[in-house]
């Protein structure tokens, strides 16, 4: 069997991938079991000498060959900033309105994906398939055809697909297209994904459907389907540290976990716990929402912006209802470790994961695998996370909705142990039979199969 090679912007610790959770502990575990090389940046950022370098660093960790360079700071500003991070991430999660299309970046973002494929080229053998994850990296395969790379080589999405006709908005949209068919395979979280993709194909007039589904888009052939990510539920939860001291007995806690970000949909869910709390004067002084909100991407302004709106919102909710035994929003702006997360998640009656949009989000698989099975919390879910695909017996709501969600958050906290019970054991189930490993796995063999199938003509 030829080795792996996995491509990411950032290249995780697989020594310490336990820690750093999810894909790192999938991605790690495949290369654990097979030969195989993790290619991407090192995080560091140099001058502008680097944009010469393609030579990667190169260290091992058991059969791991890790292959890192770094960027210089006009990189770094145009390829991940500029490029990743103010255009395709918001118009990936349809927020044209903040998108900041400027002349040069596209020219970095293709500049910085040509140089890791040069950089990569020469450590490649011919029976390596090669794995290339997200959107700072869309180019990637291109030009490694362009060198004439002949595997197979796939890409997995992580975040979500935007409709054809926010998809036609980006000026650079068919330079994109072009570079997603140079992969044979296309990986996306859910079916919604699928079908956008090859709407957006169909209507730009790029793509045809083939008779056996694959598309033929720039003369060449590939495969898009759905392959939702999934947690490591024992690794997970055997990371439990210890049992907490119940520091509020008596207060019920509704939990939740995200990065800072705009498309998390945290003011909507402060103004639906406001709601709540003005809507249910019992409950006052007897829940309490904790939000974890780790800083992320704090040189990007749209993130300094959603800062400053939750600082302001939970200041006033705490002010309007707070006592002075009770404070009913604990908002912390910093990162948890992630051996107390599972306690924190077991020890809150309800997990309020609420973003606008999400490819799929973990935070809503790690809060039911967290779950005493005998007294289980209750999942409230926005409609608009990939998740909500495969966690229909989960409350699901609409984020845009404040009254839908302070009613599911009542009905949350007073759902009888029964009924509970029911919504979780269907839960836990899809969980652990979609986990990280089988998202790993089934990817790469469909990645294999059709490489065998000799679909690999090379773009004009
Ligand atoms: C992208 C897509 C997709 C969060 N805060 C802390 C912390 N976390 C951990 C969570 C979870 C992970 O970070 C977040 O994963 P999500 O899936 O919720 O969201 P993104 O970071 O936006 O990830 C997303 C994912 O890629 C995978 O494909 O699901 O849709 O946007 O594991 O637990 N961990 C620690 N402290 C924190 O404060 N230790």
């Amino acid at each position: 069997m030829g080795r792996i090679i996995l491509v990411s912007n950032r290249v995780a610790d697989i020594s310490k991938a336990a820690q750093a959770g999810g894909m790192a502990v999938a991605l790690a575990d495949t290369l654990r079991s097979r030969e195989g090389l993790w290619f991407g940046w090192n995080g560091r950022i140099s001058d502008r000498r680097s944009e010469q370098i393609t030579t990667p660093d190169i260290s091992h960790i058991n059969n791991t060959t890790i292959a890192t360079l770094p960027l210089s700071s006009r990189e770094h500003e145009g390829y991940y900033t500029g490029y990743s991070n103010n255009v395709l991430w918001p118009v990936f999660h349809a927020r044209l309105d903040i998108a900041q299309f400027e002349s040069g970046h596209f020219e970095r973002y293709l500049a910085v994906n040509r140089r890791f494929a040069q950089a990569l080229h020469p450590l490649l053998k011919p029976d390596d398939t090669i794995w290339v994850h997200d959107y700072h990296l869309i180019p990637l395969a291109l030009e490694l055809r362009k060198l004439g790379v002949k595997n197979p080589i796939g890409f997995f999405l992580h975040i979500p697909v935007p409709p054809a006709q926010i998809f036609l908005a980006i000026p650079e949209h068919r330079e994109l297209a072009r570079g997603l068919a140079a992969y044979d395979l296309v990986g996306l979280q859910t079916k919604i994904d699928v079908g956008n993709l090859i709407d957006y194909l169909q209507d730009g007039a790029f793509g045809q459907i083939l008779k056996d589904g694959r598309i033929r888009a720039f003369d060449r052939e590939m495969a898009i389907a759905s392959f939702p990510v999934g947690i490591d539920v024992e690794g997970f939860v055997g990371q439990r540290a210890r049992q907490t001291r119940d520091r509020s007995p008596g207060i019920a806690r509704i939990i939740g976990v995200d990065r800072l970000d705009y498309t998390k949909g945290l003011p909507q869910k402060f103004r639906a716990f406001s709601r709540f709390l003005a809507q249910n004067a019992d409950y006052r002084g007897k829940v309490v929402l904790s939000q974890i909100a780790p800083p992320t991407r704090e040189s990007v302004s749209a993130y300094a912006d959603i800062r400053n709106e939750l600082e302001t919102l939970s200041g006033s909710i705490n002010g309007r209802f707070g006592e002075l035994d009770w404070v009913p929003i604990h908002y912390i702006h910093r990162s948890a470790p992630r051996r107390t997360l599972v306690d924190i998640y077991r020890s809150s009656r309800v997990g309020l994961v609420t973003p606008l949009r999400d490819g799929m989000n973990l935070v809503a698989k790690e809060y039911i695998a967290a779950q005493n099975p005998h007294d289980p919390g209750v999942l409230i879910l926005s409609r608009f996370a990939g998740a909500a695909e495969q966690l229909k017996d989960a409350l699901i709501v609409n984020p845009y909705d404040i009254d839908e969600m302070a009613t599911a958050i009542k009905t949350a906290l007073e759902m009888p142990l029964e009924e509970r019970q029911e919504h979780y054991d269907s839960l836990i189930d899809g969980i652990k039979r979609q986990d990280t490993f089988m998202w790993c796995r089934s990817f790469l063999q469909a990645l294999e199969r059709l490489g065998r199938r000799g679909t690999l003509a090379v773009p004009r």
